[in-house]
């Protein structure tokens, strides 16, 4: 991020591949602005670190710092996407969807923006750099803002749901504040991911019950057609109505545990190529899992955890998902209770707030087009805050590797290839040429080496063999007098 500069430029970051270092090849792209924006650019900018008072004599009306002031997600600027402000562009846009009559056990997740936007107050605190992912999203150059809450009726789920889906679309349909830029490798322009060729920022919403995500979905078919999800969730969410006691209206029949069987009765999931994690709810019977299938899903049980370990699942998603544009949808309840007991319907024997951000982190190098984190209700949640923080770091987590990854491919190549040759890859990804050739190259110094060692072991073995056994019966009479003193 360049102050005050006046020409845009295009910063570049390489990640070389080690062998010894998982981490691959990634690329940043990172641009700057004209000065005149940099006020409303630099989410940092705005943050005051405690105890740097500010007033008086420095335009501001009051002292702000991480724990005072208006609270916003990680203290970014408000901007009302939805009211005033409807023409500013932006990279990135928090939006809540405060919405929580879909729930089938306990209520509460329409306090969720406001409770996570809570636990996020501390992000910036010592600035914001992701240590693993080596990048500050906050200073990534992209516009990251806090749009506030999408107007939500708690009397009316049909109507509401259709503010979900048209608050969301106006936000992903506005202009972006950043150029999609150039490919790190070609220096070539990126073209948009996107069914209609525009570039579209990344919109994160934070729920709400899980029901919000069918008209996100719509709205995300609006600009990218039927869309890969990665969902994160302890329920399968694909359920027909007929689990949850039928459906005596219409309305009724969407809900939080079957959102994804409409939207995949829609058209609005990739068939294939979607993927559920840290599954382990109880069924109605194996059916379920036959309705999931058709659904469109893989599954990775939350227990895998044991056995394949977070790099296990990591690389069960990419091989999923591939390098298709995809959408993330994170269930709080996908955490274990112990770490976020704050949610609809908890579920024990889910992963730790680690484990869920590990893997987030190995989703370095998706397409992550939009993302959302529902379910937070912080009626349920300890003083601590345990749920909202755990909630807003998944959130720093996603932020980051969105901010590492440009939404663009290179004209003329499928996501695919583009995505080999631009995009941060992680930690599971399979070795090119060079790295091919030198592996065998190795092997073969290493075998001629061991040869040569075992060769000379042999002619010296055979010279010593007298003067070994001696040694061994002078040992074995040491040892006895040894043990006979002792
Ligand atoms: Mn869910």
């Amino acid at each position: 991020m360049v102050e005050g500069g006046g020409i845009s430029t295009h910063l570049v970051r390489l990640h070389v591949r080690s062998l010894q270092k998982p981490i691959a090849l990634a690329s940043i792209s990172v641009v700057a602005h004209d000065g005149h924006d940099h006020d409303i650019q630099m989410p940092l900018d705005y943050v005051k670190y405690p105890y740097q008072a500010v007033y008086p004599g420095d335009n501001e009306v009051t002292a702000d710092s991480i724990f005072s002031g208006i609270t916003t997600f990680a203290k970014l600027p408000w901007v009302q996407c939805l009211g005033k402000d409807k023409t500013t562009p932006f990279d990135v846009a928090f939006i809540g969807a405060p919405f929580d009559t879909g729930t089938s056990y306990r209520p509460g997740a329409r306090f969720g923006p406001a409770g996570i936007r809570a636990g996020s107050r501390r992000l910036t605190l010592y600035g914001g750099y992701n240590v693993p992912l080596e990048v500050n999203p906050f200073r990534s150059g992209l516009k990251i803002v806090d749009c506030g809450d999408i107007p939500v009726t708690p009397y009316d789920n049909k109507y509401a749901i259709k503010q979900i889906e048209d608050g969301h679309k106006e936000l992903l349909h506005r202009p972006t504040f950043s150029p999609l830029g150039n490919d790190s490798l070609t220096g070539k322009p990126l073209v948009p991911v996107s069914i209609d060729g525009k570039h579209h920022p990344r919109v994160i919403t934070l729920g709400g019950d899980h029901t919000i995500v069918l008209p996100l979905l719509r709205s995300i078919y609006s600009a990218y057609g039927a869309i890969s999800v990665i969902h994160f969730d302890s329920h399968l969410d694909t359920w027909k109505p007929s689990v949850f006691g039928g459906a005596p209206s219409d309305q009724a029949a969407i809900n939080h545990g079957t959102y994804f069987y409409w939207a995949s009765q829609e058209g609005l999931i990739a068939n294939g190529s979607s993927i559920h994690g840290a599954i382990r709810t109880t069924l109605s019977g194996p059916a379920d899992y036959a309705n999931d299938d058709a659904s469109g899903f893989q599954r990775i049980e939350a227990r895998e955890i044991d056995t394949i370990g977070t790099d296990g699942i990591i690389k069960k998603i990419r091989e999923t998902v591939g390098d298709l544009p995809v959408y993330l949808s994170i269930d709080i309840d996908s955490i274990d209770p112990a770490f976020a007991p704050a949610t609809g319907t908890p579920e024990t024997g889910g992963w730790s707030t680690r484990e869920l951000r590990t893997i987030l982190r190995g989703l370095d190098g998706l397409h992550i087009v939009s993302a959302d984190i529902v379910e937070v209700a912080p009626a349920y949640d300890t003083n601590a805050e345990l749920t909202t923080m755990a909630a807003a770091d998944v959130l720093y987590e996603v932020l980051s590797v969105m901010a590492k990854t440009p939404l663009g491919k290179l004209e003329g190549l499928n996501s695919a290839q583009t995505s080999s040759r631009c995009s941060p890859r992680s930690t599971v990804q399979s070795p090119t040429r060079e790295e091919h050739v030198l592996t065998l190259l190795l092997r073969l110094v290493t075998w001629i080496v061991l040869r040569a060692l075992i060769l000379e072991i042999k002619t010296f073995g055979s010279l010593l063999t007298y003067d070994r056994t001696e040694t061994s019966r002078s040992f074995e009479l040491a040892r006895s007098q040894a043990d006979f003193h002792m």
